[in-house]
């Protein structure tokens, strides 16, 4: 049993306000859509992790081949000494780039940040088993908000892996680079995993497993609100889609009306109509090309130094520096 320090940068009663606003705007907006943070109660969570071991959803494990492959150069290129981790959840991957950065001068700290306080507390409670001398440091807050305040400890590598950087839109993303790049020194990296654009049916697949576990994934999110709003979605009543929207280069899923209902959140005090067949956006995951990486890496001022990709060139891991 560890005592992981961890910061509260965004307490219970935040993410309940925040929930809501989400709530109030997406749903009454046309086409109607929730921003994917919500999907990750202890359930998405535990469906996320299913989807990771799914034969069609490859970005996990083509990443993590990647960081195998890469965490000693990253851990001599980084020369870091504390590790910070964006969106961490079960840290899973940290492993590797602790391990690389033992062969080193070793790192001084690790920083996961996430939404969720229990993962946070799970994972470090994990690493402690591996590296019982490393000291954790949790932060519980939004990766899109909190780079600023993360702890200004050492000479820091910020790792954004998984591809979770695709969730953000443009306009958001070139603001989340920019606050990350502002917030780090000169000589600081940033790690970043990145789906490639690559063959739609391949794509696809991976959003839309023939088990059905994306799907549960998706309906989740109906459960989520249906708990915490006191809402009355139906979830069964609303089938999963996924997408490939080429001219915006994203994934999407969606949440489509089997038939007309009215759903009641009482927490938000709105009544919601969907149309049967209308369709309500929990995700986009936005795929790049290389080049178009390293244009907004530079936009923001980071320098891409180390790109790799596996052979079939569905994934990169980018560490850029300022
Ligand atoms: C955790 C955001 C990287 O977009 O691929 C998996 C989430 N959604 N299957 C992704 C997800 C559907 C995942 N990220």
């Amino acid at each position: 049993m560890t005592t992981t320090l961890v910061d509260v940068h965004l307490t219970e009663a935040d993410l309940e306000e925040q929930l809501r606003a989400d709530v109030a705007s997406g749903l009454s907006a046309n086409p109607k859509n929730l921003p994917p943070k919500w999907f990750y109660d202890e359930r998405g969570g535990e469906l996320f992790e299913a989807i990771t071991r799914l034969p069609e959803y490859y970005p996990t494990r083509t990443e993590r081949a990647l960081l195998m492959r890469a965490a000693p150069e990253i851990a001599a290129a980084s020369r870091a000494t504390t590790l910070v981790e964006l969106g961490s959840g079960s840290s899973e991957k940290t492993r590797l780039l602790l391990a690389a950065f033992a062969e080193h001068e070793g790192l001084k700290m690790y920083v996961p940040q996430d939404v969720s306080e229990p993962s946070i507390r799970l994972a470090a409670d994990a690493l402690a088993i591996e590296f019982p001398d490393l000291p954790v440091r949790g932060v519980v807050g939004d990766f899109t908000d909190t780079t600023a305040s993360l702890p200004r400890v050492g000479r820091r590598l910020v790792a954004f892996l998984g591809g979770t950087i695709g969730n953000l839109e443009p306009g958001p993303r070139a603001a989340f680079l920019h606050g990350a790049a502002g917030a780090m020194e000169p000589g600081e990296c940033l790690l970043v995993g990145i789906g490639l654009v690559t063959d739609p049916a391949v794509m696809i697949a991976a959003y839309d497993d023939a088990e059905g576990v994306t799907a549960e994934f998706n309906r989740n999110v109906l459960h989520v609100l249906n708990r915490r709003l006191g809402a009355d979605f139906v979830p069964h009543m609303f089938d999963h889609v996924a997408l490939w929207n080429a001219g915006n280069s994203w994934i999407e899923m969606r949440l489509r009306a089997r038939r007309a209902m009215r759903v009641c959140i009482p927490a938000v005090g709105i009544e919601v109509d969907f149309a049967a067949g209308e369709e309500l956006r929990t995700e986009v995951s936005a795929k790049f090309t290389l080049d178009a990486v390293g244009h907004e890496l530079a936009a923001a001022g980071l320098d891409p130094v180390h790109t790799w990709t596996d052979e079939a060139a569905r994934f990169a891991l980018v560490l850029a520096c300022r």
